[in-house]
């Protein structure tokens, strides 16, 4: 008998692009995954991964109840009730011994897709006191963190892509990635086409990448820096538009305090200099420095490439420079950037939030004195945290839906300290190497078993738009949405959870939809709407304008070039990090097929499954090594073996592998982890103690025998 299919419609959440999807269910499970024509943003485009959703949520290794581990180092199925009383009864034990900071809550990539789970895992994580609080924000792009604290922010909104007229991307390669930008909805859905239709319409692009990446190919020019030298680059692209005053005067005279201070940091950085550290020309800087700046709109934005490098904080703050010099910002009177449709509307206002530096007052760790920014410990020092004796040491480690045994710096060290825990819970629905090393591994609903909506993810959308979905199938018995995991630890914990404003009743707790249209109350959408428009609900134009300056904000300025930033670009421009001992730069890049670990181990999904090192074939040809062969890969972190593959598209002197492979699970052949090269002792930056994960200096040579496996 043919099984009966329902077509239902709903939206992808494995990236920020939430593609709009149309599912064909089959005997209650997705049997298809097609891209919905009739979504106003997506427009019936969907990733490779994205297709697979099927295999995602029914794939053999989804864990359909919870996992405790077993004296013997095993894992046994458990009702998740039970699970919950257990983690809250040892949660009390480490709590009554250690006091509250011992308890830390790790946020991962997927928890953001989920838009219950961030505020009820936050809620859980408030009642417990402590200040141990870590994401993959700090191994990601904090760097951007760091200039708003440095430099300040201009509260009229930035400049959109649909109207540029010029656009820079600088380490990111939003074709594959939908990264792109940074809330600014550049580029982030049905990326390449997006791209194609902006170039037709005479936008013209400025790739800063050492790869000729799918993102490159379709620039106007593309640069290939050394990696790691993006902070001089920069540096040199500012020099020529302030020297040829190309810069907007007027937005800096009424917005910054300290002009003068940049052109003379930057004075000493010309094209020739750059050409010498960054292997760019000093013509192609001159080119791309005069396109961006005579372009009338548009901004320069920026990706993992830039924010993990050796001096990321100083790279990232001069490209916001670049941006702040050359006016790319919404003026008073201009329609607003206003992209609220379930969260509060906030006014655009034309004046500057000034620089608070308001991490110099955060929590303070006992590793290296780093302090919390924005209310968060950096998880550059998370294994740290965990291992270095001493008496706030984090002793339990709850983990929502992340991966940091592959995802933190320093592979080793990292597997030790999830190893030590007291109690390490990870909330997952695969037995990812986190989940592997847990006491407890709680399976939640996966995408299309919870009802959900795109407040998260709001400030990615081009236009004001917002979905809300059902659940279209139904989740094994033994799995719990994840919100209801944290609800139910803080009740099982005697915590009241402070949710949307209101204390819940964890005796009769809401439904999803209940919370769902509580998160969205302050939007300007009712909710019976947004739930009845299946393909989502386009708000429009909101009318909104950039109000002018406030009387205080009228008086406050943005600063370029505070001491330490300075200080900073002395380093950068004196750094000497190739040596003959590690001679290549290992960089890292994302691939369509996987989102970080998620679909790694989907069956056929990844070509060839594993995880190559990428070389120039020049650079394979001077090494005596051929395509296909068994590299050994060594940095002052770690060694490891991958097999080499020629690469047309990176610069010479250019490794290139991608993140979250590998498995501790011997049987597992899922490739290996690049965090074995990265360390978390040297080139650390400063503030938000993010270690240099791009960059990474190493040697290739042929494996010599097994030994090195
Ligand atoms: N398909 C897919 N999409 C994803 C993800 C995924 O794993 N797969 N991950 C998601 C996540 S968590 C994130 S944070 C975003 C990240 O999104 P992106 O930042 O766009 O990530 P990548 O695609 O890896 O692009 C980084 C680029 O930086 C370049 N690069 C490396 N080193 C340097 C350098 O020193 N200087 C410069 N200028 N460039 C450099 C690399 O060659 C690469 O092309 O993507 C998200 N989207
Ligand atoms: N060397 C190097 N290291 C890197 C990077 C790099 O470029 N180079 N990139 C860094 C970056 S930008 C990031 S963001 C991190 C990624 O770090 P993480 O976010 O920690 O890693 P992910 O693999 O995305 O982890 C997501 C986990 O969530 C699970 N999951 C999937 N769906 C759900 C769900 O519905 N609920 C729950 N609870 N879990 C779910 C997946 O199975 C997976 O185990 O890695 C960082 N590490
Ligand atoms: S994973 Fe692919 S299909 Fe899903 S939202 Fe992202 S780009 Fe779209
Ligand atoms: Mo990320």
């Amino acid at each position: 008998m043919r099984p009966v299919t329902s077509r239902r419609t709903s939206f992808c959440r494995l990236c920020a692009s939430s593609c709009g999807v149309l599912l064909d269910v089959e005997d209650g499970r997705i049997a298809r995954v097609l891209g919905d024509a009739h979504h106003p943003i997506s427009g019936g485009y969907t990733c490779p991964k994205g297709r697979r959703g099927g295999d995602l949520v029914h794939g053999p290794d989804r864990l359909t109840t919870s996992m405790r581990r077993t004296a013997a180092g095993t894992h046994e199925p458990v009702p998740v009730a039970r699970a919950v009383t257990d983690i809250a009864e040892r949660l009390r034990t480490i709590v009554d011994r250690h006091g509250p900071e011992a308890v830390a809550l790790f946020m991962g990539t997927q928890q953001n897709f989920a838009a219950l789970t961030p505020p009820m895992a936050r809620a859980w994580f408030r009642g417990t006191g402590s200040h141990k609080l870590f994401s993959t924000m700090t191994i990601d792009q904090s760097a951007k963190w760091v200039v708003a604290e440095r430099m300040g922010t201009y509260l009229g909104g930035r400049h959109r892509f649909e109207d540029a007229d010029v656009w820079l991307l600088a380490g990111t390669n939003p074709v594959v990635s939908g990264n792109g930008g940074d809330g600014d909805g550049a580029v982030v859905q049905n990326p390449s086409v997006t791209l194609r239709a902006a170039r037709e319409r005479g936008l013209r692009l400025i790739v800063v990448d050492p790869r000729r990446t799918e993102t490159a190919a379709l620039a106007d020019l593309h640069l290939a820096p050394r990696p790691g030298t993006d902070a001089v680059l920069f540096a040199g692209l500012l020099h020529v538009v302030l020297t040829e005053h190309l810069h907007d005067a007027d937005f800096c005279r009424r917005y910054t305090a300290d002009v003068a201070g940049l052109v003379d940091a930057v004075a000493a950085v010309t094209p020739a200099v750059v050409q010498r550290i960054c292997g760019v020309s000093s013509d192609e800087v001159t080119a791309a420095a005069r396109m961006f700046a005579r372009g009338t709109r548009g901004m320069a934005t920026t990706g993992t490439g830039l924010c993990m490098g050796p001096h990321s904080n100083l790279a990232e703050h001069l490209v916001a420079a670049l941006n702040v010099v050359c006016g790319r910002y919404l003026r008073e009177g201009e329609r607003a950037d206003d992209r609220a449709v379930l969260t509060r509307h906030v006014p655009a206002r034309a004046e500057v939030a000034p620089p608070t530096r308001a991490y110099e007052h955060g929590f303070r760790s006992r590793i290296g004195g780093v302090r919390a920014i924005r209310g968060e410990l950096p998880s550059g020092i998370l294994a740290d945290e965990i291992l270095e004796p001493g008496p706030d040491r984090v002793r339990a480690l709850i983990v929502s839906g992340g991966n940091p045994a592959a995802a933190l710096p320093d592979r080793g060290k990292a597997l030790r300290a999830m190893r030590s825990l007291d109690l390490l819970v990870c909330v997952d629905p695969r037995m990812s190497d986190t989940a592997r090393l847990a006491h407890y591994v709680i399976a939640p609903t996966t995408m299309y078993e919870r009802a959900d909506h795109t407040a998260i993810m709001e400030p990615f959308f081009p236009r004001p738009f917002a979905q809300f979905t059902p659940a279209v199938v139904t989740p094994p018995p033994g799995v719990v949405d994840d919100w209801q995991f944290f609800l139910d630890l803080a009740a099982a914990s005697g915590q009241p959870v402070k949710f949307a404003g209101r204390v819940l009743d964890p005796a009769s707790p809401p439904t999803s939809e209940q919370l769902l249209a509580m998160t969205a109350e302050r939007g300007r959408v009712a909710f019976p709407d947004l739930v009845a428009a299946p393909h989502g609900y386009l708000a429009g134009a909101s009318g909104a304008v950039v109000c002018p300056a406030t009387e205080e904000g009228a008086g406050h300025r943005l600063t370029l070039m505070p001491d330490d930033v300075r200080a900073e670009l002395h380093a950068a421009l004196t750094d000497m990090s190739v040596t003959e001992r590690y001679p290549l730069l290992l960089t890292v890049r994302r691939i369509r097929e996987a989102v970080n670990s998620t679909g790694i181990r989907v069956p056929g999904l990844v070509p060839g499954g594993t995880n190559p090192a990428s070389l120039h074939p020049d650079d394979l040809a001077a090494l005596e090594i051929t395509d296909g062969q068994v590299v050994t890969l060594r940095s002052a972190s770690g060694r490891l073996r991958a097999t080499a593959r020629a690469d047309h598209t990176l610069a010479r002197g250019t490794v290139s592998m991608t993140h979250c492979f590998g498995s501790v699970d011997p049987r597992g052949d899922a490739g290996v982890n690049v965090n074995v090269l990265t360390g978390t002792g040297d080139r650390v930056q400063a503030i938000n103690a993010m270690p240099t994960m791009t960059a990474v200096p190493v040697a290739v040579e042929p494996a010599a025998s097994e030994e090195d496996a």
